[in-house]
């Protein structure tokens, strides 16, 4: 009969979050202006005029000045780009997506875009060089803006939405622009894999333990006629696996038809992308056992996983593109003494008599 001789103490989990504020920029004393750069420049009088000539007359609903906030910018972009996806970007004077606006529209990033695409500012237009302060990517774009022409001087990651308030780099600074297409996850996760994105893990988002199979790690035997106590030693090692892992699910319909007769089966399929790496974490232990006379005492582990699931973010390496992708992080949370039990088994006969098993000073111990 086995018996559990320890309890599970499990380590805490600190969950690390992150958030920016934007700030409200002080109003400039010019007169906005509202431009749209597709390889000329073109200027509205209002931000709705603007966006119905970005959109070419697709959109004639905006508002006469930008709304100010994040949301509002990404909701409107969105909108913009399914009118016209050579859209790149969207820039604003403002750190909170107001004041002055520019829009560029550059081949948007779908498809096989090289990166990075650069847009010098200064070339585009000289009233909003040193002046935009903050930006929504469109069409699969993100955003890398930089000080100085040809992505030159100080360069800030690449984003799907960015803003630079008064005393931060790049305020008033940004003269040169790059874009990057967004990897998609299965992408991130690859780049992971071989190198091409530096991987961070952020913000778990659930924990749970795992008790793997028990696995006999020490004996003991006590070929006496008395009951013995023994100080067991063992090392047990757990193996700690990370994995940035995404996948994706295709799904193949095969019909048939013959007249009016249709019949057909779905497929689905999942494949899975990612990255596993692993160490060794080892415990060393012991352990005193009483043993009963005549018996051998089996000491069984029972290593406990502790499994961390969250989200990693994926930096490019060429670029900085941020992207968010699933991790996991299964990790021995056992402290030494977790998960031991022992069978106690009497000895056999010819087990009493085997010099090996129970030489003359009576009793041996070692480990397994
Ligand atoms: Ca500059």
């Amino acid at each position: 009969m086995r018996r559990k001789i320890a309890a599970t103490a499990l380590a805490t989990l600190t969950v690390l979050s992150s958030a920016g504020m934007a700030q409200n920029a002080t109003a400039v004393g010019t007169p906005p202006r509202y431009c749209h750069y597709n390889g000329k420049l073109q200027c509205a009088t209002d931000f709705r005029g603007l966006v119905r000539l970005a959109t070419n007359g697709a959109i004639l609903d905006a508002p006469l000045t930008p709304t100010a906030g994040w949301v509002s910018a990404d909701a409107l972009s969105r909108r913009m780009e399914r009118a016209n996806p050579y859209l790149s970007s969207i820039h604003f004077s403002n750190p909170d997506w107001t004041g002055s606006v520019l829009t560029i529209a550059a081949n948007g990033c779908l498809g096989s875009m090289t990166r990075p695409a650069v847009m010098n500012l200064n070339m585009i237009d000289p009233n909003f060089d040193n002046k935009l302060n903050s930006e929504v990517g469109m069409n699969g774009c993100q955003v890398s803006p930089a000080e100085h022409p040809d992505r030159g001087g100080y360069v800030g990651d690449a984003r799907p939405i960015g803003w630079h308030n008064a005393g931060t780099q790049l305020y008033n600074q940004i003269t040169s622009v790059s874009y990057y297409p967004t990897p998609t996850k299965e992408e991130a996760a690859k780049a992971c894999a071989n190198g091409a994105a530096v991987c961070t893990l952020k913000d778990a988002q659930s924990a749970s333990v795992v008790s793997g199979a028990a696995r006999p790690v020490a004996f003991s035997t006590n070929c006496t006629s008395i009951n013995q106590s023994r100080t067991l030693w063992w090392e047990t090692s757990f193996a700690n696996e990370v994995s940035f892992e995404t996948e994706y699910g295709q799904k193949l319909s095969i019909g048939l038809e013959f007249g009016d007769l249709k019949t057909g089966i779905d497929l689905s399929f999942t494949q899975r992308y990612g990255q596993r790496t692993t160490n060794t974490t080892t415990f060393k232990q012991q352990e005193i056992v009483a043993v009963p006379a005549k018996y051998r005492s089996v000491l069984y582990k029972t290593p406990s996983y502790q499994i961390l699931k969250g989200v990693a973010t994926a930096k490019m390496r060429d670029g900085g593109v941020l992207v968010d992708i699933p991790w996991t992080v299964k990790q021995a949370a056992a402290d030494g003494s977790d998960g031991l039990t022992w069978d106690e088994i009497p000895l056999t006969a010819a087990e009493l008599k085997d010099p090996n098993l129970c030489p003359l000073s009576g009793g041996v111990t070692r480990t397994l």
